[in-house]
């Protein structure tokens, strides 16, 4: 009878590990706290690599490598906190109303601190300048359409 059983409770089991990363949170609160500590710890480490290309700090080769790669980690988290049932925060409701161009959104972030991460390491200044302005524009962008001041 138990034995029986088996098949279909690891069924169920792939069927909840195949539901949507909102999954892991216990409730909405909890990924909206999750989304927004991952937007602030990516303008932390964004902005150490941000005030080297504008010249606010001095340049150091080596820490706008470090930074740089902590964001293109960082900005791979957010999205896993805007699940189905999640508005509410500083999210506007179109995110989910309008899941393709939010996707599209995050991909292109995510592509450009991919790109910084790869020209921050290159230790040339004018090129993560360049990097971290069109980085900053796609943040602006995504902000700008969907994040409620
Ligand atoms: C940051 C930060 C943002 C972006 C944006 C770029 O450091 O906190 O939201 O950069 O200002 O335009």
């Amino acid at each position: 009878m138990i034995s029986r059983l088996v098949p279909v409770l690891l069924a169920a089991a792939s069927v909840v590990a195949a539901a949507p990363a909102v999954a892991q949170f216990a409730k909405s609160e909890d990924a909206i706290s999750y989304r927004q500590s991952a937007m602030f710890l990516q303008a932390q480490h964004f902005g150490r690599v941000a005030a080297m290309a504008n010249g606010r700090v001095p340049f150091d080769a080596a820490a706008a490598a470090t930074n740089a790669d902590l964001v293109a980690t960082l900005s791979k988290l957010p999205w896993a906190g805007f699940g189905a049932g999640t508005e509410g925060g500083k999210a506007k409701p179109e995110i989910w109303k309008e899941q393709a161009k939010f996707k599209e959104l995050s991909d292109k972030l995510q592509a450009n601190t991919e790109k910084l991460a790869v020209t921050a390491k290159g230790g040339n200044l004018d090129a993560i300048k360049a990097q971290v302005a069109a980085t900053g524009e796609t943040c602006k962008s995504c902000h700008d359409a969907y994040r409620n001041r």
